[in-house]
């Protein structure tokens, strides 16, 4: 059996972008290198010191665990070392990065990140994850990296990925030619082509939701939830309620399972919890080239304009057909 590294996969799809000069391939593999970094941390979590809060908060007011620093340095670092982009947002810090030396300056790239999702189920051993997402530059190249160079929607990203720290740790990446995922081979510690062309059934069996939040979302997503839990043999119904809490690892079984997973405005916070720029845009890209769909509900996901680097989006993602019916149910609500 023939094992194809992360490495190796990424050098040979280069050719796909005909005067591409390397430096998102490269940048692709600073993204393996740091994660394996995160990986090995996130597996020792449980036998050393490193866990509860830091104590500092970040933009959104949370408390970060120690773990988020760690991985968020990792990246940060990683990436600055390989000098491929000239500026980094990540979730974990109030302002993005705009990198002052000539090689960065230089590059053609920006990146941003939420280096550990779902870090509040890393004391209960639970799977958490790193997202990331890629757009070109808008500046000119020699410039420093401003604002609306990070401030681009999400059609406009030319790759995006996650790495989930789950039972095995897998990448999962697009560059806008299919998706492709790669097992963690501890024992050469290497990412190993597992999951080619990924594609997301139709149809699935599966929602995924906060159903503590039911009650303040809006009709059309109640009634789908209903929809879900009635009788119907013909397709399946009632499906199975699958809700971990990691964004990550709901989304990946999803992805191959086929589902549906939706944190959707509530009362009290209207455009919900996920953030677009790290969470909902790279999740929206990978989704869509596996065959399935994002929305906030009124929109595509991908089509939003961002005004804000941190700001927040409803997020109903999954199997095509799951995500039309939800659309139904909430125009239905105008009527
Ligand atoms: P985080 O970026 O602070 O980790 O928050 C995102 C996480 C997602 O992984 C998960 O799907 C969601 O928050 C769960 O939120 P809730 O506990 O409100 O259901
Ligand atoms: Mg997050």
């Amino acid at each position: 059996m023939s094992i194809v590294t992360l490495s190796e996969f990424i050098m040979e799809r280069q050719a796909d972008f005909p005067y591409a000069s390397g430096d998102l391939s490269r940048l692709l593999a600073d993204i393996g290198i740091a994660s394996k970094i995160i990986n090995h941390k996130v597996n020792k979590a449980g036998l050393q010191d490193i866990l509860g809060a830091v104590g500092t908060t970040n933009i959104q007011g949370e408390t970060q665990m120690k773990l988020d620093v760690f991985a968020d340095n990792a990246l940060i670092n990683a990436i600055k070392w390989g000098g491929q982009v000239c500026g980094i947002g990540s979730e974990e810090n109030d302002r993005y990065f705009a990198f002052d030396s000539e090689v960065h300056r230089k590059s053609k790239y920006v990146i941003l990140f939420d280096p550990l999702d779902g870090s509040s189920n890393i004391d209960v051993n639970v799977s958490i994850g790193t997202i990331f997402s890629i757009f070109r530059r808008k500046s000119s190249i020699g410039d420093l990296a401003n604002v609306n160079d990070f401030l681009q929607s999400g059609a406009e990203q030319v790759a995006a990925g996650y790495v989930i720290y789950g039972s095995s740790t897998m990448l999962v990446y697009t560059t806008g030619h299919g998706v492709n995922g790669f097992t963690l081979e501890p024992s050469i510690g290497e990412f190993c082509l597992s999951h080619e062309n990924m594609q997301i059934p139709a149809d699935g069996k599966i929602f995924s939701v906060n159903e503590g939040n039911l009650y303040a979302c809006s009709s059309g997503v109640r009634e789908y939830i209903d929809w879900c839990k009635q009788t119907d043999k013909k397709s399946g119904r009632p499906y199975s309620g699958r809700y971990i809490g990691s964004l990550v690892a709901d989304f990946h079984r999803n992805l191959i399972k086929g589902g549906i997973y939706l944190y959707p405005g509530t009362k009290s916070s209207p455009q919900g919890k996920l953030r677009l720029m790290y969470e909902a845009n790279p999740l929206a890209f990978i989704v869509e080239q596996a065959g399935g769909s994002a929305t906030d509900g009124q929109q595509r996901i991908m089509d939003i304009k961002p005004k804000d680097l941190h700001q927040r989006t409803p997020l109903i993602i999954g199997s095509k057909n799951m995500v039309g019916k939800v659309l139904e149910l909430i125009a239905a609500e105008n009527i």
